[in-house]
């Protein structure tokens, strides 16, 4: 099987190449830092590091630390603390898709182009080595909150903001009502609060988390939130409608998936989810208009998702 497309691949979309360059030096820079913020694969016990790097270094297209290190770069940090950063968020997606993937939860078998964690390295593996990343992302990101000497927040700002997120009130709960969610009960006003916690609360750290790392005023982190929130409540449409029309060469997972479930697609058709993605990514590049050009990588951002292929 054709191993799915990372972000540097990015072309069918108009103005797709300027934006495979930005992108894809990000993500190249992402791919090359991961692996060391890691124990190495061989150190005992070696089933659960071999798995963490399994997990992480698949073929991701990174958009979350991308996320970080644009909003980041926007209000003037840089540096490898920021990378650090970013990277703490790829391994909180990462730890998240693992979980989704297991047999109590989405029970998938592919996952960014190969088998997923549980399938190589069986569940109880799987299952630490996802909750090491976890741990790991938390380190990370305390570690480098501290290096940064950030005069606005604290260690535990970021550290407290990226725990709300992923808790019973952001990522865990989205996923939870997500399981539970029945064609019956689930409307449009349901679904967006499934996942604007299960996909949009950690597209929000992601954009915070940068926005701190740069000691962003509070009214530019809002500012952020809003972009972020929006955007990755309009990712997950897109990825609904990528299990529908998209094929298992393109996204690396199966698609048809969601077959059952309560989607946006289901709620809207296609052509109805499309306008709705459409929208949110309206009102998130509107909240950016008072960063002006300054802002221009992360409505390069909002295009990329608005023509994925992947
Ligand atoms: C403890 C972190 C944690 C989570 C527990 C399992 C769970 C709760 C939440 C699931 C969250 C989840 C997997 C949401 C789906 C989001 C989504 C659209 C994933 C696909 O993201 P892409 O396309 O994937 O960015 P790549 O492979 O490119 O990184």
């Amino acid at each position: 099987m054709t191993p799915p497309q990372s972000a540097s691949s990015v072309s069918a979309a108009p103005g797709g190449a300027a934006l495979a360059g930005r992108l894809g030096e990000l993500a190249r820079r992402v791919d090359a830092h991961l692996p060391t913020l890691l124990p190495e694969a061989s150190q005992r016990p070696a089933p659960v590091h071999e798995a963490m790097h399994y997990a992480l270094t698949g073929a991701g297209k990174r958009l979350r630390p991308i996320l970080t290190l644009l909003v980041a770069d926007l209000f003037g940090a840089r540096s490898e603390k920021v990378l650090d950063l970013a990277c703490a968020v790829e391994m909180v997606h990462a730890c998240s898709l693992v979980l989704d993937d297991l047999p109590a939860m989405d029970d998938a078998a592919l996952r960014r182009g190969r088998p997923t964690t549980h399938r190589v390295y069986g569940e109880a593996m799987a299952l630490l080595a996802s909750l090491a990343l976890l741990n790991r992302a938390y380190a990370v990101v305390a570690e480098s909150a501290t290096r940064l000497g950030l005069r606005r927040y604290t260690p535990e700002d970021l550290v407290h903001h990226l725990a709300a997120a992923i808790g019973s009130d952001g990522l865990i709960g989205g996923q939870a009502l997500d399981l539970l969610a029945t064609p019956a009960d689930t409307g449009l006003d349901v679904l967006e609060f499934i996942h604007s916690h299960k996909t949009g609360a950690l597209f929000m750290a992601a954009g915070e988390l940068g926005a701190m790392a740069a000691d962003a005023k509070r009214r530019e982190l809002e500012m952020i939130a809003r972009f972020a929130k929006n955007l990755g409540l309009a990712f997950q449409i897109s990825d609904d409608l990528l299990d529908v029309l998209g094929t298992v060469e393109q996204t690396g997972k199966d698609t048809g998936k969601d077959r059952g479930k309560v989607t946006f697609v289901r709620l809207l058709g296609v052509e109805g989810a499309q306008a709705l993605e459409e929208e949110l990514l309206r009102f998130a590049v509107a909240s950016l208009e008072p960063l002006g050009r300054r802002a221009e990588p992360l409505r390069d951002l909002a295009h990329f998702v608005r023509h994925r292929s992947h």
